[in-house]
């Protein structure tokens, strides 16, 4: 039998339930002094203060002493495009000299740039390089993610991305959720033809998608100058009749409606939100949609930050993810975007905690094992080099995680 026995935990916090913790909610954790974690077959089958385990828990289990550390969920990282070819270090000078993200993707940078490489590496090529990713994920705590499409733009290889998560998610200790975006942007060979490109993409790709069974959701960079609201309403609807939930990039440069498509669809969630407006935010309420915000984003393109606190107000789940892609977030640190979180959201290390762990398994669809360290879920589990969770957001830039428990084993990191 597979036995781990998780002992001498000075602090463990979690969050309590399976369902989206907002409003008040949002901030409100579970924390338990000297406690342990009993884990079999995979899941946890005691949770609480060392006083009460179980007797003879220690038989025949695999002892892991947390020496009086912090012990947490596994970390979800609810947004990432982590399957890629190429880099794109070589627009450094042009953002230094002052082109936005968007005008670089006007001059066939950006997104395109990282089309030409994807199309370009093979599915091994980029299975090894992705590989390098999850492992660098996992040292950092985050033993769950989703993974997006959308460098192909072309049949072949948007199935070829979704493949490669398909294989990572069977070969890795890493619990992973697929979504297609084969609406990222608009490819050289339908250029000036977005809705030509929107027909190939309903007609041709999703339904290819769902015939494998490549993915869960479907998503659409609603944006100036990429899609607007009436070419993703179509993409997302054509999505979701075929049983792909749908999410959208939305307000992450300019408003134009995306959070109130996210509320009118029904959205599980809204992405980036940087320049979302009460009205966008009213929809998200009103249609229960996650906010999943991207605040390594706005670090590294300079924007302002999303109205974290203000959703918290009106009761909209809050979700904090890297965005890792190699455009406008070329950093996989969830623990760096938790900083941001706690610094430029303003959000409280509690609200934190429930933006990287519960909502972020809610809007994943993976809350019924996921998210939460409870009896009976998934034994998904970080001992940390800390005292207190609010050590872990405070010393931005250092790596604090020590041990990760994925599915009851203790992983070598
Ligand atoms: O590669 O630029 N925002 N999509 C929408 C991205 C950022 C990823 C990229
Ligand atoms: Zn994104």
């Amino acid at each position: 039998m597979n036995k781990t026995f998780v002992k001498n935990i000075g602090l463990l916090c979690t969050p309590t339930g399976s369902h989206v913790h907002a409003g008040a909610e949002q901030g409100r954790i579970t924390k338990i002094e000297n406690a342990c974690v009993l884990m079999e077959e995979g899941k946890i089958v005691y949770c609480g203060p060392q006083a009460g385990a179980p007797a003879g828990a220690e038989q025949g289990a695999q002892i892991v002493d947390a020496g009086g550390r912090l012990a947490t969920p596994g970390l979800i990282d609810a947004h990432t495009h982590l399957v890629f070819g190429g880099w794109r270090q070589h627009e450094i000078p042009l953002k230094l000299a002052g082109a936005g993200y968007l005008d670089i993707l006007r001059m066939g940078g950006g997104i395109l740039s990282t089309v030409k490489r994807t199309r370009e590496a093979s599915e091994d090529q980029l299975f090894e390089k992705s590989m390098g990713f999850v492992a660098e994920m996992l040292s950092m705590g985050v033993t769950a993610c989703e993974m997006k499409s959308g460098y192909g733009l072309d049949l072949e290889t948007e199935l070829k991305q979704l493949r490669v998560i398909r294989r990572l998610a069977e070969s890795c200790p890493m619990d992973i959720a697929a979504t297609f975006l084969g609406a990222h942007a608009v490819p050289e060979e339908y250029k000036d033809d977005a809705d030509g490109y929107v027909d190939f993409l309903v007609n041709d790709v999703l339904p290819a998608v769902e015939e494998q069974k490549l993915a869960q959701y479907c998503d659409v960079f609603c944006e100036t100058g990429v899609f607007d609201v009436a070419q993703s309403r179509r993409v997302l609807g054509a999505g979701k009749a075929l049983g792909l939930k749908p999410r959208i990039h939305a307000d992450e440069i300019d408003a134009i409606g995306g959070a109130q498509l996210a509320g009118e669809i029904g959205a599980v969630s809204a992405e980036h939100l940087i320049a979302a407006d009460e009205e966008g935010m009213a929809a998200l309420a009103r249609g229960g949609v996650v906010a999943n915000l991207l605040p390594a984003t706005s670090f590294y393109l300079d924007k302002t930050f999303a109205p974290a606190r203000r959703m918290v107000e009106l009761g909209i789940p809050v979700v904090v993810a890297s965005d890792f892609n190699p455009g406008s977030c070329p950093s996989l640190n969830l623990p760096f975007a938790m900083n941001l979180g706690l610094l430029r959201y303003k959000l409280t290390p509690e609200e934190t905690l429930n933006a990287v762990t519960i909502n972020a398994a809610c809007s994943v669809g993976m809350e019924d094992r996921l998210g939460s360290l409870e009896l009976g879920k998934q034994g998904d589990l970080v001992i940390w080099d800390a005292p207190d969770w609010e050590m872990v957001l405070y010393r931005f830039g250092s790596n604090l995680c020590r041990t990760v428990i994925k599915k009851g084993r203790p992983l070598a990191l």
